[in-house]
């Protein structure tokens, strides 16, 4: 804000403003003028309408980093603060009842001690979260069938262990993209945060630090960049996961900066010109609007939390893009997102360091396979095409979606990938208990590769080559997929089935 005096407003002053012509909200203190920027808010004026005049900082929160305003909003429309002790009522009002009912349920979980394994978290977590968080978190696109079979796909591969090998002392170590990473995988980036824990990606950020694993700084955190780059300590690896911005200024920017602050990857999406359909994250904010459909009134289809905030992705970005992002940027590029084995192989002659093969936690086209599966379509690509073994330097494979244990890891190392993302159970491991959850969650799984590499007959990662694997249904996709409890457990129908006024 300009100028040395700060002009403070009650409550009832900023309540005046309220309409679509004259409109002031309340973020974190700060009143401001967003009636010019309400038709070119991403997430559409509507939402921010109901907050005309009002505090919008549980609903701006777990949305937008702290600095999206203040960025966004010329400062002329910064116009003062608020007076605190005029608002508290606001505040109570929109905020906290869904935060009061996850800290009761929080205080009533089972002891940490209680939990034997990830698929645990997430079975707590739906259990404590706010609905809106966990809809948000666990949905997954359209029939969620590539949700289930990301999962389902590690059931096709079976272990072909060796026997008397000196397992005394096993190594699961390694390094992505040259940084070392005491397991081998990475925290792979989630957006919103906030939606599940009040301290958001930083519960990620100290948590991967104290365990020596990477974690991967989402574009569309809750906490800012910085704020996560700042909680790291000293000499933390951590990457950068990039949307591509339609304004290549404001990607160029976001990319330098990170460059600057230490990055030590950039992964950039590829997999989502469109935001694919979440229909547990549609029907959430559906029911919310419940009391206008029963009054007759048409509301227009709630996207859900993710498709309202992602209008800024770039539909148009191709393949000739990867030649400018080399022109920004010196850190390593791996395209996130990868699905097939010639988009691998174009990725490797375009000269990038590495690809994900990943469906996006299958939230994107469903009945897109799983990484595991391309993973080996993928290799066996190379080794015909490229006379290329993997793992291979300066070239990796990565693979994400579905992985919850360390024998799921081991199996893609096997198969030739060099680490693996983890996203979702870590999410539900800190909404369920916060970063003593995600403590825990590496304390499982550091003892299931202790465990598992001791049983497979290796003693370190290099061991681990396709010959301890049998992955030869891997393409076979005959697992039945009614009957699952991963789908039964966590799909949603339509709860407000009824006829409107016959
Ligand atoms: O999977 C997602 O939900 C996601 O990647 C996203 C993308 C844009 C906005 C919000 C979330």
């Amino acid at each position: 804000m300009s100028g040395s005096t700060v002009k403070v407003f009650s409550a009832a002053e900023v309540a005046q403003h309220n309409s679509k012509s004259d409109c002031w909200i309340i973020v974190h203190g700060k009143v401001y003028d967003v009636t010019d920027f309400l038709d070119d808010h991403p997430g559409g004026s509507k939402i921010i309408l109901k907050y005309a005049g009002k505090d919008a900082t549980t609903e701006y929160e777990p949305i937008h980093p702290p600095d999206a305003i203040t960025t966004n909003l010329p400062k002329e429309k910064h116009l003062g603060e608020i007076d605190a002790s005029t608002v508290e009522k606001v505040l109570k009002i929109v905020s906290s009842d869904a935060e009061k009912g996850r800290l009761a349920r929080v205080e009533a979980r089972p002891h940490l001690s209680e939990i034997l394994n990830l698929h645990d978290f997430e079975a707590i977590a739906k259990l404590v979260m706010v609905e809106k968080a966990w809809a948000y978190y666990s949905s997954a696109a359209d029939d969620e069938i590539t949700n289930r079979e990301n999962h389902m796909a590690y059931h096709r591969i079976w272990f072909r262990p060796k026997i008397l090998v000196d397992v005394e002392k096993v190594d699961f170590s390694t390094t992505i993209l040259g940084q070392k990473s005491s397991m081998p995988f990475y925290i792979t980036a989630t957006a919103l945060g906030k939606l599940g824990h009040p301290d958001g990606e930083l519960n990620l950020t100290r948590a991967a630090g104290k365990s020596g694993v990477i974690q991967m700084i989402p574009t569309l955190s809750s906490c800012s960049f910085d704020e996560l780059v700042d909680g790291a300590a000293p000499g933390q690896p951590q990457f950068y996961q990039l949307y591509v911005n339609k304004d290549r200024n404001i990607t160029k920017k976001l990319v330098q900066r990170a460059e600057q602050r230490g990055i030590k990857g950039l992964f950039i999406t590829v997999d989502a010109p469109q935001l694919g359909r979440r229909e547990k994250d549609m029907r959430q904010k559906f029911e919310d609007d419940g009391a206008d459909v029963q009054k007759g009134n048409r509301v227009e289809r709630n996207q859900g939390a993710a498709r309202a905030i992602s209008s800024f992705i770039d539909p148009s970005l191709n393949w000739k893009d990867i030649e400018w992002f080399k022109s920004i940027t010196k850190m390593p590029l791996v395209l996130k997102g990868v699905q097939r084995a010639e988009d691998a192989i174009k990725a490797y002659d375009a000269g990038v360091a590495g690809v994900v093969l990943s469906n996006h936690g299958g939230r994107q086209m469903d009945f897109a396979r799983s990484g595991i599966e391309i993973l080996c379509e993928v290799v066996k690509a190379f080794r015909e095409q490229r006379n290329i073994c993997f793992p291979h330097p300066g070239f990796e494979l990565y693979v994400d979606g579905g992985v919850r244990r360390a024998t799921d890891v081991l199996k893609a190392i096997a198969l030739g990938a060099t680490a693996v993302g983890i996203g979702r159970p870590f999410l539900y491991a800190y909404s369920s208990y916060g970063q003593e959850g995600i403590d825990k969650a590496m304390v499982i799984l550091r003892d299931e590769f202790e465990m598992n590499m001791r049983l497979l007959g290796a003693t370190s990662l290099k061991e681990i080559g396709p010959e301890l694997v049998d992955a030869g249904s891997i393409h076979q996709h005959v697992v039945p997929v009614p009957g699952d409890r991963l789908f039964e457990t966590n799909y949603e129908g339509i709860q407000s089935a009824r006829l409107l006024e016959l």
